[in-house]
Parts: structure tokens; sequence; C-alpha cells
């Protein structure tokens, strides 16, 4: 992993910027769990434990693998384009979104830090349990967090906002968690509303009306990303930041007849993102850490922090799957 990480970093400039592997067609699909001991020599990380262990806060259902899974990160002021309008972001190993945390349900997670920024910055596991959010004031932190929910979450940067201008990525807890009646666990599926500005001034903007008292809307977002990708018109850019038209869209790979779990995450900085996908039918399993009875709906909307897990079968039709 750590090696990666250094020869993604090595390769990253201005001129040619490291990107996430998120949202093309080539992203690797996610496994069941990750390799590791089995205690007991059980099949699963997990052992016999099902869902009704997963969710609820008893400590003694937490399987105790022995393994810890090590991320070692570093936090820049970079410049990236993500729909083609160059930005100056804030993002971990150069790129956005940021690294996708793995492990199994009871390992241990740590993540090293260097900040490598000018303000002092903290991560934040989302809720995964009071013991994910520590502070970070010095230059390297390393912080160490246990996975006692299971499935879909994210992380994000908690210093001020900051994490609206890239600290963000997705967080997979393997478990018995929910229903496994699908054939291919796709990627994460980050949805978030854009904004072609520093998150200090948007921040600002945002409590402008309070601080003086004249009415005042909140700043709206200039486009929406999935997997920190979209188009965008030039002809709107303003700021005077650089465009490129047709950075080019999120694709997913879907194979005929088969069920696909997209893990649906709104890391926005205010939007209630609504997901569909156009003449599909989603069936949603899961919301945040918990299992939900299945239900079908074409449309799903999630709040800013919300995780929605849901299946869609590929359709037998050579332009929408393979
Ligand atoms: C899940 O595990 C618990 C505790 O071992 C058991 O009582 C329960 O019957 C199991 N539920 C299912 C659906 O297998
Ligand atoms: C990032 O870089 C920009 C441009 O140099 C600068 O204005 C900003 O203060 C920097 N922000 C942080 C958090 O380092
Ligand atoms: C671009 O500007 C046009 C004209 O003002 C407007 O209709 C359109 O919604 C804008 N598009 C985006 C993505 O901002
Ligand atoms: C897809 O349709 C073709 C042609 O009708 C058929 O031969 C093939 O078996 C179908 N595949 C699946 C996975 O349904
Ligand atoms: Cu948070």
């Amino acid at each position: 992993m750590a090696a990666t990480l250094l020869s993604c970093l090595n390769l990253c400039s201005s001129a040619l910027p490291c990107q996430s592997n998120l949202g093309s067609l080539n992203t690797p699909r996610l496994p069941p769990y990750i390799n590791g001991p089995h205690p007991g020599g059980s099949l699963t990380p997990w052992g016999p434990r099902n869902a009704s262990s997963c969710i609820p806060y008893d400590i003694s259902a937490i399987p105790n693998t022995g393994v810890t899974r090590r991320y070692a990160w570093t936090v820049t002021n970079t410049t990236l384009s993500p729909d083609g309008v160059e930005l100056s972001m804030l993002v971990v190993n150069g790129v956005f979104p940021g690294e996708t945390i793995e492990a199994n349900w009871g390992e241990w997670i740590e993540v090293a830090v260097t900040n490598g920024l000018e303000d002092w910055d903290t991560l934040h596991g989302r809720h995964t349990r009071g013991n994910a959010m520590s502070y970070c004031l010095s230059k390297t932190f390393t912080y160490r967090i246990r996975a006692e929910l299971c499935e879909t979450s994210w992380w994000h940067g908690h210093y001020s906002a900051q994490y609206v201008n890239g600290i963000s990525g997705a967080i997979f807890i393997h478990g018995p968690s929910s229903d496994k009646s699908y054939d291919i666990d796709v990627e994460p599926v980050l949805l978030t509303d854009w904004f072609h500005d520093f998150y200090d001034n948007l921040i600002i903007d945002v409590f402008y009306a309070t601080e003086t008292g004249i009415p005042h809307f909140p700043p709206m977002a200039n486009n929406m990303l999935i997997n920190g990708k979209n188009n965008y018109p030039c002809a709107n850019a303003t700021g005077g930041h650089t465009c490129t038209p047709n950075a080019g869209l999120a694709s997913f790979k879907f194979e005929s007849g088969k069920k696909h779990r997209l893990r649906l995450i709104n890391h926005a900085a205010e939007a209630l993102v609504f997901f569909s996908i156009d003449g599909y039918e989603m069936t949603v399993i899961a919301n945040d850490f918990v299992s939900v009875v299945p239900h079908q709906t074409d449309l799903v909307q999630t709040g800013v922090g919300q995780r929605t897990d849901v299946i869609v079968t590929g359709r037998n039709n050579s332009k929408e799957s393979v």
C-alpha cells in the first residue's frame, strides 16, 4: 500500500496530476473482504457472526483478527481540475477523491498523516463511534481507529470547511451486515456539489447574513461531481480560472444480467443529492451503517454525510453493459 502511494506521489506534478482511479472502466472491483488471518480458520474474517451482531453497539461481538491496515498520507495544497476548471485544492497524496480506506470488521486502521498545509489539519472518520475523532496539532499524526461498524462510510478533513476543497474519500468496512445477494461490488460512488472557490471564501459567504444582519443567500455550487468527475461549460467559468472543456464523466462497468452493488456516498458541502440512473430501478439495501428491508426505487436522496447502498441489475444491452 505505502509503496503504491509513494510512486503515485512521485509522478504527481501540475503538468501530470495524479488521477484517482475511481469512476473509470478499469477501477478494481471491491472484494467481499480483504485477505488476512481468519479467526479459527473460518471462511470469512468475521467467522459465524451475522448481520445482527454487526449493527448493535456490542463491543464483545466485534471480531478480533489482530490485523491493522496502515495508510501513509500527506495533505498538500495542489492545483487540480476535476471538472476542467483549475483550482487550488487541498488533497491527500495528490489525488481527488482521496484514497479509499478498506478494512474487515473488527480490524484496526492506522493512518499516518503528514500535514503539508499552512493551516492545521484534522481528519475525521465519519461516525464509526466516538473513537474516530482526533485532533492533530503537529506536523505528523497517526490516527488509530477500530472498524467497529460495517460497510459504507467516508472520511474527511476536519479543519474548518477544508474537506470542501478535496480532503475526503470513501471508507469500506467489509462485514456480514447487509444483503449479500449481489454479484459485483462495483466501487464507491462519491457524490458532491462542487465550488470553484476556496473554502475560506465560501465560509465568509455562508456567515455573511449572520454577521451583517443583511439577508444573503448561501453560495450556490458551480457543479456536481461523481467520483470527482464531470464536465463544465467553460463559457460559464468565472473568477479567472483556467478551464479545459470535456474533462470527462465518471463511468462504471456493468455486466448484463448481473447484480451490482453501488455504495452511494454524499460528501457534499451543502447539497441534498438526488441520484438516479436513467431507465433503471435500484434496490436499496442499506443506509449509513444499517441494513434495511430491501425496497425498490428509481430515485435515492442523500443528505450531506449520508450513505445509501443500492443494487442495480445490468441490462442485456451492449450499449449499457458488457
Ligand atoms: C445471528 O446470530 C445470532 C447470534 O449468534 C443468532 O441468535 C441468530 O439466530 C442469527 N441470525 C440469523 C438470521 O442467522
Ligand atoms: C493554498 O495555496 C493558496 C495559493 O498559494 C494559498 O492562498 C492558500 O492559503 C493555501 N492554503 C493552505 C491551506 O495551505
Ligand atoms: C451556464 O450559463 C448558462 C447561461 O447563463 C446557464 O443557463 C447554465 O445553467 C449555466 N450552466 C452551469 C453548469 O452553470
Ligand atoms: C443477452 O441476449 C442475447 C441475445 O438475445 C442472448 O443470447 C444472451 O444469452 C443474453 N445474455 C444474458 C446474460 O441474458
Ligand atoms: Cu466529520
